[in-house]
């Protein structure tokens, strides 16, 4: 039987497991990134387990924690530079952009695999590679030489007819598979591209939709490698690292979804979820107050430049503001030598570092209940730094129709402003400089480094082994769709990402502020916290804080009716046990403040045990729970978490 593109990468860097969906595998990883917010717990970690070198082509990306506001970023950015000088990482200095936009442009490789500690990893997928995020933690690993687990996925095939019509362009794509597939109930699965509209769409487009696959909570994204892709890694200068790749034609799918791209029309998606997803067309009119061109999803050279095609000899609408971030120091490069930075400058844009900053939330926060169209992947509330904000994700072309209009406008019309669509072409010769990379020392200069650490960076806190029963009270109970950025907040607190005592006093702050201490009340009395969630519980980023934080705090489990792929991993490496309601209707039934036991939870782990019972001790009832664990992370979780389980030579 025929093969599709995730079988056959997978099976060809399978070293444990049997690769069928449902089962987990180790496989062997190619290449690691990490970037400075996940990086520095990463590294952390990595020398707690006492490697010595990486064992993985490993870059070290400067992105997120660019404002240096007080002495800590600084002192991160030092710490990453000498630690990847000792370990044989390269080093992205920051300036130099956007983890995945550089990667793609200057490492990624078709047919291998990546692991990344960002949940936009799978960005590489645009080049077909098999990119996953994942906690800092399991990309320790990794750099130790150790496989990285996953369950073998479900693959669905999306089928590209068509080529898209001027103003719509890949985000529109990737919005209309967000209103398909939405953001929960993805888990399991990864996404192959296929059909003729594939070639279509040049690789900076692929990995706009690969990246923002993310938030549909699927494993990664992938395209097929082919002339297009080798196009692109000969403008790079990296043809000698294409290969072709592609399923058989009798490939099997465990569903296939058909997209004409003829008929795409520009989407939006609404407050306050990228799943929240309509046309333009259907929410036209909306007075818009910011317009923020940037992040990985939409900051290659053919987004802004559309963006500064559309904006020439115009200045932006009086009544709103306007920012841009490019996505690497490539890309500011090339729209330079394309006249397109002068153009944005006169339109009035305020042209930000190549960095995260306002995606994150660390800057260009809007005011006041405003209204702000961002070509970024993510808008939960708050996560702009502005909780009574209403964020809109659009392409760069509803971007620039709104800078025009000042409202949320459909950029079909700009024909009617006298606006001629121009469909831009990939620069013919791509300005290539690795200066801002520091590359690996040679093996006998790494022993003289020394590792720079400030006074914020403090060691990772460790889990026990798991107790013989989990005895303590619901210190919180969460809805639906509680994401990370609600449980462990980052804007203005990414500077404590590696003084994790400071940084949990800020866990669950968007729902609940006062959490943090009645944890540590309990932790004090020997009472366990337990966190309750609804669906989709852990949604959105990679960041292993959002369980090494309720860790430290003394949370020994979390009982959900779902969880998503990523946040459940990273509960396991911290030693948090992940439970499930078997009949998601308990989740009623429970309440904050209930005492809850879950008795012999330690036999249930080490007997492979799927059948749980928590008691609520307030309520005098029982309800089941399921723990779905392989034999690896009930091994894992009785040391707990991964650091010991490494540490003391765990493996499979
Ligand atoms: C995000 O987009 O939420 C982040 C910030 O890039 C995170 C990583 C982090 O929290 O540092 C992610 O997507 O994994
Ligand atoms: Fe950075 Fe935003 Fe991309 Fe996360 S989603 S890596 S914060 S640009």
């Amino acid at each position: 039987m025929g093969k599709n593109i995730v079988q056959k990468i997978l099976e060809a860097h399978l070293v444990e497991g049997v690769p069928e969906p449902g089962k987990e595998i180790g496989i062997k990883v190619d290449q690691t990134l990490t970037q400075d917010a996940t990086g520095t717990a990463a590294y952390l970690e990595f020398e707690a387990m006492g490697f010595k070198e990486v064992k993985t082509e490993a870059v070290s990306y400067v992105d997120h924690n660019t404002v240096q506001v007080g002495f800590e970023n600084a002192d991160d950015h030092n710490y990453l530079r000498t630690v990847a000088k000792k370990f044989g990482i390269t080093y992205s200095r920051p300036g130099n952009g956007i983890c995945h936009q550089v990667q793609l442009e200057r490492f990624a490789k078709p047919g291998r695999v990546l692991i990344g500690s960002d949940s936009h990893t799978p960005t590489a997928g645009g080049i077909g590679e098999f990119a996953v995020g994942v906690g800092g933690l399991d990309v320790a690993v990794a750099m130790g030489g150790g496989p990285y687990y996953l369950t073998f996925p479900k693959v669905i095939k999306i089928e590209l007819t068509g080529k898209l019509r001027p103003w719509v362009s890949a985000k529109d794509v990737v919005l209309k598979v967000l209103s398909i597939l939405h953001t929960k109930g993805n888990v399991g699965y990864a996404i192959e591209y296929g059909g003729e509209g594939v070639k279509t769409l040049t690789v900076p487009e692929r990995a706009t939709i690969t990246n923002m696959g993310a938030e549909t909570g699927v494993t990664t994204s992938i395209f097929p490698s082919d002339e297009m892709t080798l196009d692109f890694m000969r403008r790079e200068g990296r043809e000698k690292d294409w290969v072709e790749l592609k399923a058989d034609p009798d490939a099997q799918y465990d569903k296939v979804i058909q997209i004409n791209l003829s008929e795409v029309e520009p989407m939006i998606a609404c407050p306050d979820s990228p799943g929240n997803v309509t046309t333009v067309r259907e929410v036209e009119g909306i007075k818009v107050d910011q317009v923020a061109v940037g992040s990985c999803t939409n900051s290659s050279y053919r987004d802004l430049m559309i963006v500064a095609h559309i904006l020439k000899g115009r200045v932006a609408h009086p009544d709103l503001e306007f920012g841009v971030a490019p996505g690497s120091r490539q890309v500011i490069e090339m729209v330079d030598e394309g006249k397109g930075l002068e153009t944005l400058v006169k339109a009035g844009a305020r042209i930000f570092e190549s960095a995260c900053g306002f995606c994150i939330g660390n800057s260009f926060a809007p005011g006041t209940n405003a209204v702000s169209l961002r070509t970024n992947n993510r808008n939960f509330k708050g996560r702009c730094g502005t909780p009574s904000a209403k964020v809109y994700l659009v392409s760069p072309e509803t971007a620039a129709a709104a800078v025009i209009t000042g409202k949320i406008t459909d950029p079909r019309r700009l024909e009617e402003m006298g606006i001629k669509y121009e469909d831009i072409k990939l620069p013919q010769r791509f300005i290539l400089d690795d200066s801002m990379f520091i590359f690996p020392l040679p093996e006998e200069e790494r022993e003289k480094v020394e590792i720079f650490r400030g006074p914020n960076i403090k060691p990772i806190p460790k889990n026990d082994p798991l107790k013989e029963k989990i005895k303590g009270m619901v210190t919180i109970k969460v809805g639906d769709k509680v994401t990370t950025d609600h449980i462990m907040p980052a804007g203005p607190y990414l500077k404590y990402r590696s003084n994790v005592p400071k940084y949990a006093t800020h866990v669950f702050e968007p729902i609940d502020p006062s959490f943090p201490q009645r944890a540590l009340n309990n932790k004090e009395r020997g009472v366990d916290n337990i966190i309750v969630g609804g669906e989709s519980y852990g949604q959105g980023s990679s960041r292993e804080h959002a369980a090494l934080c309720p860790m430290y705090l003394g949370v020994k489990a979390v009982i959900a009716k779902s969880i998503e792929r990523i946040h459940q991993a990273n509960l396991v490496n911290f030693g948090i046990a992940p439970l499930l309601f078997e009949n998601p209707s308990d989740y009623d039934l429970i309440e904050q403040g209930d005492e809850l036991e879950i008795p012999d939870i330690r036999k249930a782990v080490e007997s492979g045990a799927e059948d749980v019972v928590v008691k609520d001790v307030t309520k005098n009832k029982e309800f089941k729970l399921k723990l779905y664990l392989t034999d690896r992370q009930r091994r894992i979780i009785l040391e707990g978490g991964l650091l010991p389980y490494t540490a003391k030579g765990g493996r499979s």
